[in-house]
């Protein structure tokens, strides 16, 4: 066994009649499947010993030999007992994107019978089955195709195929969704993942949603799915492969091992996008902050998932971190931001006591991601913050004055978007941002009628608020987008929820809300505090006479 090493077969044969034939007697004298990987230029990379039915493949190890899609290994290994290549063959074809697997048949006498051989092939190849095409040859002996040419063909047919699909030089990725249940509802998170992921600056090469009795606790999806997926990925040219549901440590690093692609689940993909979204040291802070946190859990357990992630999506820092920092260094880091949080808190907290002390109620704006919360401070407000059809375009609140009649004056406040199964590890690093609800005397929840799971958006945004302790805060619903609609069914919404319909865009409707606002703020708070003050028979305190020239950052 240990002198197959020193064996050798011409590159331009996918094996020598020679080693085929040891291969067969040894396999007959042992009663195993004995395996070789032949490298490229036809040298023995490993030998492996099997059993009467099957061949365990050692770790390969990530690295890809060359720069195409395949390994640059071959895998050339004997059965027994007549058997065609198995489903195990196929499985390792794909997940360790072999060149090609060849089984030699060990016939009588321990001499080389008929071969079958599979390779990976693109979409939509003649005689490619699940992207997989296999041969039949009668014997070594007969056997001429120049292995060479063979590869490098299906090489380019390979380049060729992906390069049809992206042309953006884009990061190419494929999501995948696992669901016991409502699959409807799968669908349109896997949309919002689809989102995100363009968001983020991928290319979304294909969806995937898998319907399944129950999910796979090792690998979410199960065996074959896993290797359709790799299949697939391939074929697209995409590296990355996104989940829809969180991955637990574990999942990821079985996941990540044993298909060799970078693989994210959707709270990675969201710290991604905020981590190229953030501009100010808070905003920056708050995501290094979170990203330590998701990570802490990951750092032992995956060296070789996390890895594959450095650079590029998934692996993007705003602060120093490095994913190959160890817990320890991890620990300190996490520290030392929280300092430098509670620090800046601590200022934003004395803004808006200094705000407090000037009397002006604090208006928050929320709401779930691009529902046109910034779109709709503008308008009010007359400002220009950034608002565009992108998830996440705000991460940092910002603040403006509005005058009402009677010199009333609010603050208005534009904040982060939520979305549904927000990272828990990322509401907490948002914590201070977030103060700015729990600070709020009255929240415009906006949400946008035009889409068609406004209900779901709705109550996503209503749980994440219950989490934070908004809860009870006085709320105003906001229907924005009216314009995108038709009457009726904005007819309809209003007398499900009640709330304003409004649209930020045209400004139709703006001026009821701002009179909601205002009665909510004033007038319906000048009339408690009369019923409150005449109790005490006080005279009553005017909520509108403040000091208007107090200093406002
Ligand atoms: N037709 C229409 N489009 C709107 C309306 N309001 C906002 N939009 C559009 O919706 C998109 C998102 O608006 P933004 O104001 O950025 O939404 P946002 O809620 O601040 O989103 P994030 O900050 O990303 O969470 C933009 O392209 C707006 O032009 C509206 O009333 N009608
Ligand atoms: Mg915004």
């Amino acid at each position: 066994m240990q002198a197959l090493y020193q064996r050798r077969t011409t590159p331009d044969r996918f094996v020598s009649p020679e080693l085929a034939r040891r291969l067969t007697e040894l396999t007959r004298e042992t009663g195993r499947q004995i395996g070789l990987l032949i490298d490229r230029l036809g040298v023995v990379d490993r030998v492996i010993v099997g059993d009467a039915h099957r061949l365990f493949i050692p770790d390969l190890g990530r690295s890809r030999a060359g720069s195409g899609r395949f390994r640059g290994l071959r895998l050339v290994h004997t059965h027994l007992r007549g058997e065609g290549l198995s489903r195990d063959d196929l499985t390792d074809l794909a997940l360790l994107r072999l060149d090609t697997v060849v089984v030699v048949q060990t016939g009588p006498g321990g001499l080389p019978g008929e071969v079958e051989y599979a390779a990976l092939v693109p979409p939509g190849t003649r005689g490619g089955e699940e992207g997989t095409r296999v041969e039949r040859v009668r014997t070594v002996h007969e056997w001429d195709t120049d292995f060479t040419a063979f590869i490098q063909e299906l090489e380019v047919q390979f380049g060729e195929a992906v390069k049809a699909r992206d042309v953006s030089g884009r990061e190419g990725a494929v999501l995948v969704s696992v669901t016991t249940r409502d699959p409807k509802g799968a669908r349109r998170s896997l949309a919002e993942l689809c989102r995100l992921a363009e968001t983020a600056g991928l290319f979304v090469a294909d969806q995937v949603l898998q319907v399944r009795k129950a999910v796979d606790g090792r690998t979410l999806v199960g065996e074959g799915k896993l290797r359709d997926l790799v299949t697939r990925c391939m074929h697209l040219g995409a590296d990355v492969l996104i989940f829809d549901q969180e991955l637990s440590p574990s999942q990821l690093r079985n996941i990540a091992t044993e298909t060799d692609l970078k693989v994210l689940d959707r709270t990675q993909l969201i710290l991604d996008i905020f981590s190229q979204r953030a501009t100010t040291k808070e905003g920056k802070l708050q995501v290094e902050l979170a990203q330590l946190r998701y990570r802490k859990p990951r750092l032992n357990l995956m060296p070789t998932a996390m890895s594959r992630l450095t650079g590029g999506i998934g692996g993007r820092g705003p602060g120093e971190t490095k994913l190959e920092i160890n817990r320890r260094r991890s620990d300190e880091r996490e520290t030392r931001v929280e300092r430098q949080l509670e620090d800046i808190a601590r200022e934003r907290t004395m803004r808006r006591d200094r705000r407090k002390r000037v009397g002006l109620p604090l208006v928050a704006i929320v709401g779930y991601t691009n529902a046109g919360k910034s779109t709709l401070l503008n308008r009010m407000t007359n400002s220009a913050v950034d608002a565009e059809d992108k998830l996440f375009a705000t991460l940092d609140p910002t603040s403006r004055r509005l005058r009402f009649p009677e010199m009333r004056e609010i603050i208005l406040t534009d904040t982060v978007g939520f979305i549904r199964n927000l990272p828990k590890d990322l509401v907490h690093a948002f914590r201070s941002t977030l103060d700015e609800v729990l600070e709020a005397d009255l929240l415009l929840h906006v949400v946008n009628i035009g889409e068609e799971d406004v209900g779901e958006q709705k109550a996503a945004v209503d749980k994440v608020l219950g989490e934070l302790g908004a809860g009870d805060t006085p709320t105003l619903l906001v229907l924005n987008q009216i314009d995108r609609v038709e009457d009726a069914i904005v007819q309809d919404r209003v007398a499900e929820w009640g709330g304003l319909p409004v649209s930020a865009q045209t400004g139709a409707g703006l001026d009821a809300l701002l009179d909601q606002i205002e009665r909510r703020l004033f007038r319906e708070r000048a009339a408690q505090a009369w019923e409150a003050t005449s109790a005490d028979r006080d005279p009553p305190h005017s909520l509108t006479d403040r000091d208007d020239d107090a200093h406002l950052p």
